[in-house]
């Protein structure tokens, strides 16, 4: 299987809090121009139908620019719309379950909290793993802000690239040098900003210097 390691390096999570003046498929776009190096599609409260339609689109769209995508938590829209990664949280279908489903071929990202949860799914089978949330969050009310020692002995304990989610913005990402991470993972930061081709080009230079490299 391919490295997919320096593909997670800006890895931005989509979400359609902000949407409105511009579709979800501009906005990425606009993403992807700006340099992010992955997408993962998130919609938790759009049914199988519409979800798999932008999903198409969206795998269209990331095909035609070389960038990974990865579907939220859905594994039947992941393998529909030949997605290159599915994600799925500690709430989800277990990552050997779902790898049943997909097949030996799409990545496998799973959330985890803890050096514990990291194992058990390094062992299920998962080919990457978020952690997180780093920093306060108002985009996730339920996420819990972990510590940057905490990211630091997840990225020692395993070796699957991991990425940091949560609150990560402009200002506060410098923090996370040196943790061992291979990316950030965004939302707000990206979608929230008013110009998201130069919010993404600006994060992906300071995302170039926290990361590991090796
Ligand atoms: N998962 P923002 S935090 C989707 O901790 C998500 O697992 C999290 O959005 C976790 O960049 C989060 O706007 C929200 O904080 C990330």
């Amino acid at each position: 299987m391919k490295s997919i390691k320096s593909d997670l390096r800006l890895y931005a999570v989509t979400d359609q809090r902000w949407t409105g003046k511009q579709s979800l498929v501009d906005q990425v776009e606009d993403a992807i121009k700006g340099g992010v190096t992955c997408v993962q599609l998130r919609e938790k409260s759009m049914d199988d139908q519409a979800f798999l339609a932008e999903a198409l689109i969206i795998k269209d769209l990331c095909q035609r620019y070389d960038i990974p995508l990865f579907i939220n938590d859905n594994v039947d829209v992941a393998i529909a719309c030949q997605a290159d990664g599915i994600h799925v949280g500690q709430e989800d279908m277990a990552s050997d379950l779902v790898r049943k489903r997909v097949g030996p071929d799409m990545l496998i990202g799973v959330s985890v909290h803890s050096v514990a949860e990291a194992l058990i799914a390094v062992e299920n089978g998962a080919d990457c793993l978020g952690y997180g949330a780093m920093f306060a969050t108002a985009t996730k009310d339920d996420a819990d802000v972990l510590t940057i020692e905490g990211l630091r002995q997840v990225c020692a304990a395993v070796d699957i690239p991991v990425v940091a989610i949560g609150g990560i913005d402009h200002e506060n990402i410098g923090q996370l040098a040196g943790t061992g991470i291979a990316g950030v993972a965004i939302i707000s930061a990206i979608f929230g900003a008013s110009d998201i081709e130069k919010a993404s080009r600006d994060l992906k230079i300071l995302a170039e210097h926290v990361v590991d490299s090796d």
